[in-house]
């Protein structure tokens, strides 16, 4: 049978196949070499699957990976392209992440690399993944995903938006603040020693924390002026005093809060009453009776706000765009905020 089997094949097709199969040898010899291949490299790098967070400051994050090959995971790659994001990376929306500057060059394969992103400001958390190319560019799949939190423990603040003024321009260091407020243009920063950084327009004199700079315990920020509660709850005051903003009646003390107006401003006492001066054009420094039980305050441009222990928001002044017509049922509420015009309650 064998030999009737190889008779199949006469002598000319016997050859045609030798030469077949040596066709062939040399073709897996090529690719089993493809840098030099004249068929090209067609092989794709590994994918890196062990990136990681390895350190975190304020504003940077410095991640690790083991390097990958030209061809999975033997020869050497050409490059990185690590991309960052503040949503979870996927290949469907990897061409929105980020892309990086000055990734590191590829050493050999199964070494460690690692890149460090600064100047991270824009959220707390973020995202990255890398992909690895050869000289082709060939390009790996995306790698694992990992997310890195900043070291927010330090009390680094975030500002973004209008900086005409520098207003977002945070002074250095950034950290150890406890407590952030924002003006018309300028912005405060409570620290946790109980000092106050102020930074933006100072025209009006807002920006400069009166001495000693020390004890605060809560900032807010009117228009052009700045206020402080200290921890002996007397109140300071500073910057434009156009409408007697910065003139704490007295007596200045058994202050536990305080909330800037844009020009006017309200404090809260220990006692429950609230304390009103400033700009009074719509009587918004006329608390209503019974002025008592009040545990919140709130203060827009014309218009204040005082939450009391019962869970009902009290609303007096301008009226003109609604903002002290209080919803029903006016119960339940354990906070109060103000914007220029309106005015917010959370229950
Ligand atoms: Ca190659
Ligand atoms: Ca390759």
């Amino acid at each position: 049978m064998m030999n009737k089997r190889i008779s199949l094949f006469s002598r000319t097709e016997s050859c045609h196949l030798r030469c077949f199969l040596l066709v062939f040898l040399i073709f897996l010899n090529g690719c089993s070499d493809d840098t030099t291949s004249p068929l090209g490299d067609s092989t794709s790098p590994g994918s890196v699957t062990d990136l990681t967070v390895s350190s975190t400051t304020s504003n940077s994050i410095t991640l690790t990976w083991t390097t990958p090959g030209d061809d999975g995971m033997s020869g050497k790659a050409s490059q990185f392209d690590l991309r960052h994001s503040i949503l979870p990376i996927y290949l469907w929306n990897w061409d929105l992440a980020m892309p990086s500057d000055g990734e590191p060059q590829p050493g050999d394969a199964g070494g460690v690399e690692t890149f460090t992103l600064s100047d991270l400001t824009f959220a707390p958390i973020y995202y990255f993944a890398v992909r690895t190319g050869d000289e082709v560019p060939n390009w790996s799949d995306l790698s694992n995903v990992v997310s890195g939190r900043l070291d927010l423990s330090t009390g680094a603040i975030f500002a973004w938006g209008l900086n005409s003024w520098s207003q977002c321009d945070v002074p250095a260091p950034n950290e150890d603040f406890v407590a952030v407020a924002g003006g018309t243009a300028h912005s405060l920063g409570l620290k946790s020693d109980g000092t106050i950084v102020a930074w933006g327009y100072n025209l009006s004199g807002q920006c400069n924390v009166p001495t000693p700079n020390e004890d605060f315990v809560a900032v807010s920020v009117g228009g052009s002026y700045s206020a402080g509660l200290k921890s002996d709850g007397t109140i300071a005051a500073w910057g434009s005093n156009q409408y007697n903003t910065c003139d704490i009646p007295a007596s200045n003390t058994d202050f536990v809060t305080v909330a800037c107006g844009i020009f006017h401003c309200l404090g809260l006492k220990s006692d429950g009453t609230i304390v009103a001066w400033g700009n009074d054009n719509y009587s918004q420094c006329i608390v209503p009776t019974p002025n008592t039980d009040f545990v919140a305050i709130a203060a827009g441009r014309y218009h204040s706000i005082g939450l009391k222990s019962d869970g009902t928001i009290t609303a007096w002044g301008d009226n003109a765009h609604g903002q002290c017509n209080l919803p029903s049922p006016n119960g339940d509420f354990v906070d109060v905020a103000a914007g220029v015009s309106h005015t917010l309650g959370l229950k």
